[in-house]
């Protein structure tokens, strides 16, 4: 027994610029965020950078080949702001001339390119002027997004503006574990409006410039609140978690402005309404003909009695919310696998978001991997993650969700961000000595499911 996927359903896999290209100072890419934030003693585990992460800048054929061998239809990367604007805003020719050879390559192996103008990697040129607190920004992110466009528009359809602007502001700029490394509540607040006032800006851009296929779409990261109880404090804990973490960037994007309770919850940082001018709402709400659903695990919460103790969640200015461990079985990472949460998500988002379209754009689990002797990585705890989740969007399916899209995180094992390498998402193993790629087990499932436009029955 298996279940089948709609006709069309898009399978695919994902990775970002900064954590597999390396080659940080070829053909003239500036430094950016991130090289930076890596620099910065213990930011990092192991001391280590986005260098040379999976050489990809210098072996994207052999990647491309790699998408060609498992047949994957569709490959969601990232361009680098700092590589096409080492300076934040002086076209590079070398740096758009890559992402020019990538796309070609793609198409020539058949594969379909999606490309996410920003997955955090901001020109350090940039950030010396503020970064995303600086409102600024808005303009100059539309001029980059522009500039790719313009180069690869004739090629590609699908453009994300952000990814998981969640990440970018609230880790980056309230809970510095992410660079620019910035701990401040406000900030981190102003700097997600700024964010999602450059993903409408830009989209707004982009479809100005007329071309029919295009598909434009914003790719947030979800995390569904799990309440023990169903009594009022509960509920009400789940509620604050979701409005920030999950309802804060996906219903201005749909048109519904902030979340009004959001003000309540968050009203003694006082930094939120007055960087919101008139018009921003509208401009945040340019339309989108999907929206990237990235998920990874639900967040355990429960009521915190003491509304003045800040919560040990590092969301900014969040009250009232306690965050339980994570339970049952986990992935290297420590996170909860619980796959009914996806379905759950999936769900409700189909009921929020539509007519608009859902993809999950990023899905999938770090373990600890080694590679056997006789070359095979028997990875059985992504590959059963994986199979759980894809029937969980099967789920999803059945119950109505207009979920059109698959793209397992990642394609190859990379730099994890704050982690380092330690930890190994891909679905291609990387020896990252040696830079030799491995396609693990997970790997040859997803291609089979990909083959099959089915997953097999639990
Ligand atoms: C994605 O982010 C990224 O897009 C990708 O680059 C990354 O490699 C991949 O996931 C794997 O990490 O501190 O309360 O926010 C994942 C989003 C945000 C999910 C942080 C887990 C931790 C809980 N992640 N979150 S909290």
């Amino acid at each position: 027994m298996e279940h089948v996927f709609p006709t069309g359903f898009l399978w695919g896999a994902a990775t970002a610029a900064y954590q597999i290209e390396g080659a940080v100072a070829a053909d003239g890419r500036g430094p950016s965020i991130w090289d930076t934030f890596a620099a910065v003693p213990g930011a990092v585990l192991g001391g280590v950078g986005g260098d040379p992460a999976c050489d990809h800048f210098h072996r994207h054929r052999q990647d491309v080949e790699l998408l060609r061998e498992l047949g994957l239809p569709a490959y969601r990367f990232s361009t680098a702001w700092p590589r096409v604007m080492p300076d934040g805003r002086t076209v590079e020719p070398r740096g758009l001339a890559f992402y020019d050879r990538l796309v070609d390559d793609l198409l020539a192996a058949g594969v379909r390119p999606l490309v996410t103008l920003y997955h955090w990697d901001l020109p350090q040129a940039l950030q010396d002027r503020g970064g995303w607190c600086d409102r600024d920004l808005v303009g100059r992110f539309t001029d980059y997004a522009c500039t790719v466009h313009d180069r690869l528009g004739d090629r590609v359809a699908d453009w994300t503006t952000l990814n998981e602007p969640f990440c970018s502001a609230f880790l980056g700029y309230g809970v510095g574990v992410h660079a620019p490394g910035l701990s401040d509540a406000g900030a981190a607040l102003v700097a997600a409006h700024h964010h999602l006032l450059a993903h409408g800006a830009a989209a707004r851009a982009l479809r100005e410039r007329g071309r029919p296929g295009d598909r434009l779409s914003i790719v947030l990261n979800f995390s569904p609140a799990l309440a023990d109880g169903d009594d009022a404090a509960h509920r009400d804990a789940a509620r604050r978690f979701d409005v920030l973490h999950n309802r804060f960037f996906l219903d201005p994007v749909l048109g519904r402005g902030y979340p009004q309770d959001l003000f309540a919850d968050v009203a003694h940082l006082a930094a939120l309404e007055p960087a919101i001018r008139d018009g921003d709402p509208a401009l945040i709400a340019a339309p989108v003909d999907w929206i990237g659903v990235n998920y990874y695990a639900p967040t355990r919460v429960a009521p915190l009695a003491d509304l003045r103790a800040p919560s040990n969640c590092p969301l900014p200015g969040l009250r009232g919310v306690d965050v339980l461990p994570p339970r049952g079985p986990l992935t290297s990472m420590g996170w909860e696998q619980h796959p009914e949460s996806l379905t759950e998500l999936l769900v409700w988002l189909g009921e929020r978001c539509g007519p608009v379209p859902l993809v999950v754009a990023e899905n999938g689990a770090a373990f600890v991997d080694v590679v056997d002797p006789d070359g095979r990585v028997r990875d059985v705890g992504r590959t059963r993650y994986l199979a759980e989740h894809l029937r969980a969007v099967h789920a999803a399916l059945a119950r109505g969700a207009d979920v059109r899209g698959y793209l397992a995180w990642s394609l190859l094992d990379n730099f994890e961000w704050s982690f380092g390498y330690t930890q190994r998402f891909g679905l291609v193993h990387v020896d990252f000595d040696t830079q030799r790629r491995t396609v693990k087990d997970s790997g040859r499932f997803f291609a089979e499911v990909v083959a099959r436009n089915a997953v097999p029955a639990g």
